[in-house]
């Protein structure tokens, strides 16, 4: 009887842990709620995905899981409204990103009132298949998951990812690899910050040197780049049949050398009556120096930050500045338009005030929001107007009392480019070392003393690149916090337990060297 005993052990041992209940799954981020049931669904060669309700955005999420069941299991899962035991249900009411997932013996269904939240459950139930579903070719697993039911909503509206590709050029192929991890992870807006000092990665086709001359060089003085406005919408169309809205960054006023590189007359100087320029020192017009126009700026591949600005007293920086946001405007379908107006250190204090008010009213003629890095709360913001907050809490303070919401990016926690450790082999560490359980262990509402969740529009981890230059770099330097950072913005801060996610994501880590991402192996987990 004794083997008996242990055969009965074993084989229930077989079915209660770690793989067999939903719970244990190692779902990133962690879903609001998860109740498991006794026994499995079998994903088998016979089965298929029935798309209920009619959507074309339905379509493509129906298409999307099954382009990824397909390679690991060899099956055929075909996609069609007739019947499936994969069902994707679009239901009736008010669009949102909220899902349900049902698991049976028989049949998986997920339910939501919006294509997002099918595509959201999609991404979990991926996680909840064994970790081997992420090859590309036939591997010889059972395709089981655990019966139970997943109920999630997300808890911030806003989950940004940022990429600096003005420091050094991403291309375009590194940049949608991006963002179908981002996609994974549930994130919904993509920040990219298309100019800097050292770059300008944006054709403006009524200002052609701006790419011409600004977008040549990259930090490391290597060659830079940009992005033609076709391929820009390229990138916006990825990012949007992911559910992602691209957020375009044009930095002002500070942080335009690679643009003063580009056009002269739009550094600071005076225009005088009769047509001449002079240019100004210490804030004074120098008559000295009377020229046509200003010097061009040098191309810069350093990585000082604080030392360049726009001539914000000259009509001609605001036709500029216009056609910028007009063109960006034009392949823009997302809501926002972000200004930048970080570390403007020489632009005096009055001059700052006046241009963010100025360009934040161009934004508005042309329909969109605008985003400023959390200086801008200094100037008098727009409604709608929202600060990112990375380093001063009187900033974000400044933006409530303005009614106006915060985004949060606070660099001690956020900040992919800080170093992991003193010993990191690339980032920086002026704001902090930022180690997994760092990037994990805060909570958005209350990190901001004053600041609370009604003030929050969400979370966003930004990726700067002064020592990033390779998909390698990128990947060592944004996983796994980026990870963490998605549960920070996606799940409630009670849902959210350290232990816990040392364990889910420990089997992402899985996923990820399956996937070939060269992730940074943190000693805070058991890989
Ligand atoms: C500060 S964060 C900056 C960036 C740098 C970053 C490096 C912010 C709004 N400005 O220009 O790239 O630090 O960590």
């Amino acid at each position: 009887w004794t083997l008996a005993v242990l055969a009965v052990l074993s084989s229930s041992s077989c079915q209660s842990p770690d793989s067999n209940r939903l719970e244990d799954a190692g779902i990133i981020p962690i879903p609001s709620a998860i109740s498991s049931a006794s026994g499995v669904f079998e994903l088998g060669d016979d089965s298929s995905i029935q798309l209920m309700g009619t959507s074309e955005d339905l379509t493509r999420v129906g298409n999307y899981l099954a382009d990824k069941l397909r390679p690991a299991t060899g099956y055929d899962i075909p996609v069609s409204s007739g019947s499936g035991d994969l069902i994707l249900e679009l239901t009736d009411g008010e669009a949102s990103e909220k899902y349900s997932i049902e698991i049976t013996s028989e049949q998986v269904k997920i339910s939501s009132t919006s294509a997002a939240g099918l595509y959201y459950g999609m991404q979990t139930l991926i996680k909840a298949f064994p970790v081997e579903i992420e090859n590309t070719s036939k591997v010889d697993v059972d395709w089981v998951l655990a019966n139970g039911t997943i109920e999630d909503e997300p808890e911030f509206a806003y989950r940004g990812a940022m990429l600096d590709v003005a420091r050094h050029f991403i291309s375009m192929e590194d940049v949608k690899h991006y963002i179908d991890q981002m996609g994974s992870l549930k994130f919904n807006y993509l920040h990219l910050h298309l100019s800097d000092d050292q770059g300008w990665r944006i054709e403006i086709k009524s200002w052609p040197k701006l790419t011409e001359i600004g977008g040549k060089t990259e930090v490391g003085g290597t060659e830079g780049g940009f992005y033609t406005q076709e391929e820009y919408s390229e990138i916006v169309d990825y990012a949007a049949d992911r559910f992602i809205t691209v957020v375009p960054e044009i930095d002002m006023p500070g942080h335009t050398n690679a643009a003063l590189a580009a056009y002269a007359e739009l550094n600071p100087g005076v225009n005088l009556p009769d047509g001449d320029f002079a240019t100004m020192t210490e804030g004074k017009i120098d008559f000295d120096i009377l020229d046509k126009n200003p010097e061009p700026a040098e191309l810069y591949t350093g990585i000082e930050v604080g030392f360049s600005t726009f001539a914000t007293n000259k009509e001609i920086t605001y036709t500029f500045v216009e056609d910028v946001i007009r063109e960006l405007v034009e392949l823009t379908p997302g809501p926002y338009i972000h200004i930048g107006g970080d570390e403007s250190h020489v632009t005096e204090k009055d001059d700052y005030i006046y241009f963010v008010e100025r360009v934040q009213e161009i934004v508005t003629k042309y329909g969109k929001k605008s985003i400023g890095w959390d200086e801008v709360a200094t100037a008098k913001l727009l409604p709608g107007t929202v600060a990112q907050f990375w380093a001063l809490e009187e900033n974000a303070k400044l933006a409530k009392e303005q009614g106006n919401q915060i985004l949060m990016s606070p660099a001690k926690r956020a900040y992919l480019d800080m170093q992991y450790d003193s010993t990191s082999r690339l980032g920086l560490h002026w704001a902090a070392y930022i180690e997994l359980d760092d990037a994990y262990n805060w909570d958005p509402a209350t990190y901001a003393d004053g600041i609370n969740k009604s003030d929050i529009l969400g979370v966003e981890a930004p990726l700067w690149t002064e020592t990033i230059a390779s998909r390698a770099d990128i990947e060592y330097m944004a996983f796994p916090r980026l990870a963490a950072l998605a549960e920070v913005a996606w799940s409630t801060n009670e849902r959210r337990n350290w232990e816990d996610f040392q364990k889910r994501i420990a089997q992402q880590g899985k996923r990820w060297d399956i996937n070939g991402i060269g992730f940074y192996r943190s000693p805070k987990v058991n890989w």
